[in-house]
């Protein structure tokens, strides 16, 4: 882990704003952005909170991913006295092991995120005034030029098809992997899902464990489950039988696999919903049975989330249940729609 540190400060892997992950216009110059905060400050030392918009179309998001040392840009609102000079530095959180002392910077210079992965809150400051900024973590990867020989610290996650050529298109490569640890498996990434939800399920005793994630589909699974209850259909919780896959887990294709499978990027995922926790569909259309018609249901919720919001466009398909799983949908935003 030691030698990750060093070698992150000079990484090359090219950055992505906040902005960009979230699919959301980068906002306007940070401290210069004031407006008043609506109501009340939750604590009387609340002066600054994360813009609504950084939350996602859901409004459910709860952590954005970005790589280290990179500009940040996390919209924030202030209250009407907002103090003048802010500075800021980054508290590391469950169990991410600080590289060094963390200066303070002064926040007019832009916010830039802290150079090591692992999961941070923002603090701010000025004078005897400090303040962490709750309700989104801020996740930094690890670089995808430190994967060697197809393994990342000991964690197998194999070769993928499209690497090393050169393309920037939905079939790139990663950027870089969340670290999960046993310590931080349980972060929220949204209200309703973890890391731990998406890790591929393989190498059980491997710690620790390497994950593409896009916080579109975090957004988008979040949205069709508020567009069910919208429906009228009970949707508190989503089983995800299989979100990230390693290239290595996926294999080459074939046996029900794409070759260039959106789980190996981060956007998709197979799901149900399970509010009663069983391990299996529940009874979304009211018919008695758990099948394929349930996720029909699903299906829908996809569409209408995908009308609405565009930008979370992918790919959906229902799956009939077999000897080893019950009925699941599988739901991707791969940028373009697909159906099977
Ligand atoms: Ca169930
Ligand atoms: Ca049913
Ligand atoms: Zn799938």
């Amino acid at each position: 882990m030691k030698a990750f540190r060093s070698a992150l400060a000079l990484s090359a892997a090219a950055a992505v704003s906040v902005g960009a992950s979230l699919g959301i216009a980068a906002p306007s110059a940070l401290p210069a952005a004031r407006s008043s905060l609506r109501g009340a400050p939750a604590r009387e030392d609340e002066m600054a909170r994360i813009a609504t918009v950084a939350f996602g179309r859901s409004g459910k998001l709860r952590a954005v991913f970005a790589d280290p040392v990179r500009p940040l840009d996390l919209p924030l609102v202030w209250a009407e006295n907002s103090p003048a000079d802010v500075w800021y530095t980054w508290q590391a959180l469950s169990g991410t092991r600080s590289p060094g002392l963390l200066g303070r910077t002064r926040l007019s210079l832009g916010i830039v995120t802290p150079p090591a992965n692992g999961i941070w809150h923002l603090r701010l400051s000025s004078g005897a005034w400090a303040q962490d900024v709750d309700g989104l973590s801020v996740i930094t990867r690890v670089p995808f030029d430190l994967k060697r020989d197809g393994y990342l610290n000991g964690y197998h996650i194999g070769r993928y098809p499209t690497e090393g050529e050169v393309r920037a298109d939905e079939y790139a490569p990663p950027q870089g992997f969340i670290e999960v640890t046993p310590e931080n498996q349980d972060t929220r990434v949204s209200e309703h899902f973890r890391l731990r939800d998406f890790l591929t399920k393989d190498q059980f005793e491997v710690w620790p464990k390497y994950l593409a994630l896009d916080l579109r589909l975090v957004d988008k699974l979040e949205l069709v489950m508020q567009e069910l209850n919208a429906m009228g259909v009970r949707a508190e919780r989503f089983a995800i039988m299989s979100g990230y896959r390693t290239p290595q887990y996926n294999g080459p294709g074939g046996d029900g696999r794409a070759r260039l499978s959106r789980h190996m990027y981060g956007d998709a995922s197979d799901v149900w919903v399970d509010n009663d926790g069983d391990g299996r569909m529940d009874d979304l259309n009211g018919d008695g049975a758990s099948d394929e018609r349930d996720g029909e249901v699903i299906r829908r919720a996809v569409e209408r989330v995908e009308a609405a919001h565009p930008d979370l466009i992918g790919g959906c398909g229902v799956y009939l249940s077999s000897d080893t799983h019950g009925p699941f949908v599988h739901v991707d935003a791969r940028g373009f729609r697909a159906r099977w």
